[in-house]
């Protein structure tokens, strides 16, 4: 069987990889030539453990490469990004280009998957159109549905084969053939739907994290104000046999949760009310920082400020959607000067890859992201190198006393000083 991925990104090579380790011929399709060379020559061009080797071992092996337009296929995944507009709207464009790119190579018996976030109905009302413009019928002369992806960044190998998987497809045989193909290599249960049902899943799982982390946020902003600190209130509140609240922090940021609550919100504007509300309060955290960075600073003209990470979360090298950035542009609008420090994306404009030159000679040191690699932080050294050590931790991820000790006025997000 011969399977074709669009997309060569986060999901797709990785997908593609495990495809071909499980035997089959796959080929990638990316429309940047970056990725396609990269990936012929046995390489990739992303950071993710262990996607390295296997993508390695399956140019290797011969079962695996790249163009950038896609050819005749048994199986056509779609995994290309759909980010937000400006409005916050779905911004289909790269789904649609995709599958009218496999319209003109589809042929009689193959079967679509889409894996991409996208709002509910798309199958049925994009795809379906656009693929039929081969001339064939979907659900008659060929098999289309969905079966979105589930992957967290920094995890993903190990989670495409051990997560249970949906299977949604336009009609039930679609459903079938989804759940065979996958099952080469998924080891968790691939639970059979439709297209619009698997589409609405993948949204509200990520939706229900997004407002569980705008509850942490909501309550990190009460509990400053009531004289609690909130990450032990939260420890606690978790050791409820039924509550498992999520962690405060400088905001949401990654490709999935900040974008894909809007995918529900665009269709449902009068109904999604706390999806909306969750999603205004965590865009808000950025500046929310900011106000706690100017209290501390006690109106400091043009101060300088460090902040230690850049991308949207830990151990990961993606900065999409990152509120650190935006807490950066939200201090440099009040006059800050900003320094940024993050292993992961050091070489990028703005990014600084050395700590100590970050930190020297500044006013306030924001822990933003909670990199494994800052628990090894000097915090003597960076203290002696600040104009003044003042730290704000975020993430309550530094140790108060060890940064006391080293010499740090020590701040807590989600805790009054
Ligand atoms: N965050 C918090 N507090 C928390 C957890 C996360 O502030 O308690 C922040 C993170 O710092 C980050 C953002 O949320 O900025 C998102 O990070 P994440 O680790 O929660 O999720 P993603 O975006 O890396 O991956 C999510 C996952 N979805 C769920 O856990 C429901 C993953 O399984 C999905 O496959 C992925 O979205 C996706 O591709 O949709």
């Amino acid at each position: 069987m011969k399977l074709s991925v669009t997309g060569l990104g986060y999901i797709g090579l990785p997908t593609a990889a495990m495809f071909a380790k499980a035997g089959l011929e796959v080929v990638g399709v990316d429309k940047n030539t970056r990725v396609v060379d990269a990936l012929n020559r046995g390489t990739i061009v992303i950071h993710e453990n262990g996607l390295a080797e296997l993508v390695k071992e399956a140019v290797e092996s011969g079962r695996l490469r790249a163009v950038t337009s896609p050819e005749e296929a048994d199986v056509f995944i779609i995994a290309v990004p759909t980010p937000i507009t400006e409005d916050k709207k779905a911004d289909m464009r790269f789904v649609a280009a995709a599958a009218e790119d496999i319209a003109k190579v589809l042929k009689k018996g193959d079967l679509v998957i889409l894996e991409s976030t996208s709002p509910a109905g798309t199958c049925d009302e994009l795809l379906k159109p656009i693929l039929e413009k081969s001339g064939l019928r979907a659900c008659e002369d060929f098999s289309l549905g969905h079966s979105p992806e589930r992957v967290i960044p920094g995890h993903i190998l190990e989670e495409l084969v051990n997560n249970d998987r949906v299977a949604g497809g336009c009609d039930d045989r679609s459903t079938k053939r989804i759940k065979e193909l996958y099952s080469v290599f998924v080891k968790g249960n691939i639970y059979e739907t439709n297209a619009r049902t698997a589409e609405m899943c993948k949204l509200a799982e990520n939706t229900f994290r997004d407002v569980n982390i705008a509850f942490a946020n909501e309550l990190a902003k009460i509990c400053e104000s009531q004289g609690i600190n909130v990450w032990e209130l939260i420890s606690i509140c978790n050791r409820h046999p039924r509550v498992n609240i999520h962690q405060p922090g400088p905001g949401v940021g990654g490709h999935c949760i900040a974008v894909d609550p809007w995918f529900i919100v665009e269709k449902e504007p009068d109904k999604a009310k706390i999806i909306d509300l969750a999603r205004h309060t965590n865009d808000g955290m950025p500046e929310y920082v900011a106000n706690k960075a100017d209290e501390i600073l006690k109106g400091k003209s043009s101060p300088r400020i460090a902040i230690l990470g850049a991308t949207y979360k830990p151990d990961v090298d993606d900065m999409r959607e990152s509120p650190i950035m935006t807490l950066a542009a939200r201090l440099r609008e009040r006059g800050c000067e900003v320094m940024i420090h993050d292993p992961f994306v050091k070489g990028r404009e703005g990014i600084e890859g050395d700590v100590e030159l970050c930190v020297k000679g500044s006013d306030l040191v924001i822990l933003g992201v909670n990199h494994s690699c800052y628990r090894e932080l000097d915090l003597e050294k960076l203290a002696a190198l600040c104009e003044a050590p003042r730290l704000l931790d975020t993430r309550n991820f530094i140790d108060r006393d060890k940064a006391e000790r080293a010499g740090f006025e020590y701040h807590l997000l989600g805790r009054r000083d």
